[in-house]
């Protein structure tokens, strides 16, 4: 039998690669999509199709995380069997700066969405599966490695959010018996990373440089040390935690940790190119307060789900470099022809 997914978030790296894996899997896919001025769905636009056409199996529909009403209705139309609440203010800088924002949807957002699947489960008599996309910022300043047991000590509003909105996750799993999933996810990068995450800001920068497109590439602390995984990695650790039998929580990480330097010495490496001629420090790019370093032990998903990293650090530069080296080439041919060329990663203060 066909299942139905409702992915929050879907215009999102994550929720690209998550729509991907569903739809490979035989999944009817909705998502929730915000009104954007401007249209957002570029990360979709290769799975999308002309929902006139009756076997399209991806369906977009407005909503919010900040009002229940539209996460209610589209709840009750579409019908879901899993829900994936991928949605947020996910950037961490930016958190600092839009703090009440930023605990709206992250936190409010995610009560409002239980809310909705508490009453949506209840009426429908299914039952219904969701997953709540938890952040190692949720550790913050806990030392590594950090796993299930490690206690949250989030550093930012971001964090902070994230960490309300997983219990707030536990508390609707033990009070009303609902299955809720919460991933513990360690930073994943991909080429569909948004260009203001560092590794991305790096692999843009690296490609522009190289073809003449950027002079600088400014940043802020590079002695911060992540576990960077690879997102399509991630997405199926997601769909793995609604198969599981028990709702349960999971770290999921690569084991493996790296400096921003780390991360700067093998992308411009790739491209034969020195960064520190290169790379200018920006106060602004700087966080009030920092998390050192994340370095995740994913043992407890290794076991349970089956779940391992395919991708490695080296592979996850390269594949980046590689991918941002061929949109460097096509910005070129378009300054060429008198096109004004922007490095948009770096404009705003986050
Ligand atoms: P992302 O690229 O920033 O995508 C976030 C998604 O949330 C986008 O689709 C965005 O829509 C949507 N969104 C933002 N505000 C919303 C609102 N008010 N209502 C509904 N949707 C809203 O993030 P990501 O990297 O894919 O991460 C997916 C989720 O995992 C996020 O919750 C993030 O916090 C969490 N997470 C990410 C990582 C990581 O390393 N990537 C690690 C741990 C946890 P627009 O496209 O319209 O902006
Ligand atoms: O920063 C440092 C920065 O913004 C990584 C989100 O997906 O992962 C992500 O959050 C590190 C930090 O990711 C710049 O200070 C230096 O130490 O790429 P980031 P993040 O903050 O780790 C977690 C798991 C999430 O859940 C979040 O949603 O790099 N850094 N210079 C910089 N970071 C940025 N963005 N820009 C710089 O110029």
């Amino acid at each position: 039998m066909t299942k139905t997914a409702l992915v929050i978030g879907i215009t999102g790296q994550d929720g690209s690669y998550l729509a991907e894996l569903l739809l490979s899997k035989g999944y009817e896919v909705h998502g929730v999509i915000r009104r954007a001025s401007l249209f957002n769905t570029d990360r979709l636009d290769h799975l999308y199709n002309d929902p006139h056409d009756p076997t399209t199996q991806l369906m977009l529909h407005y909503g919010d995380l900040s009002e229940s009403t539209s996460l209610r209705r589209i709840c009750d139309q579409v019908q879901p069997d899993e829900i994936y609440n991928l949605g947020a203010q996910s950037h961490v800088r930016v958190s600092f700066m839009q703090p009440e924002y930023t605990a709206d949807v992250v936190a409010m957002g995610t009560l409002r969405m239980l809310e909705v699947l508490r009453d949506y489960s209840a009426a429908s008599g299914k039952a219904v599966r969701m997953y709540q996309a938890g952040s190692s910022e949720m550790f913050g300043a806990s030392p590594p490695p950090q796993n299930e047991e490690t206690r949250f000590h989030p550093r930012s509003p971001y964090g902070v959010s994230k960490a309300a909105a997983f219990w707030h996750c536990v508390n609707y799993r033990e009070a009303y018996g609902l299955f809720i999933a919460n991933g513990i996810l360690f930073n994943h990068e991909s080429p569909r990373r948004g260009e203001t995450f560092v590794s991305r800001k790096i692999t843009r920068a690296a490609g522009r440089i190289k073809l003449g497109l950027q002079e600088h590439l400014y940043l802020g602390n590079l002695d911060a040390r992540r576990d960077w995984g690879y997102a399509p990695d991630s997405v199926e650790a997601m769909w793995l935690m609604l198969q599981h039998p028990e709702a349960d929580d999971f770290v999921i990480a690569t084991g493996e940790d790296h400096s921003v330097r780390d991360f700067l010495d093998k992308a411009f490496e790739m491209v034969g190119l020195d960064w520190t001629k290169y790379v200018e420090i920006d106060q602004r790019y700087m966080r009030p307060s920092e998390v050192d370093h994340l370095h995740g032990d994913a043992s407890k998903a290794r076991a349970a789900l089956g779940w391992a990293p395919k991708v490695d650090f080296d592979g996850l530069v390269s594949t980046m470099v590689e991918h941002d080296l061929v949109l460097a080439e096509q910005e070129k041919t378009l300054k060429d022809a008198g096109h004004s060329i922007t490095p948009r990663g770096q404009f705003a203060d986050g």
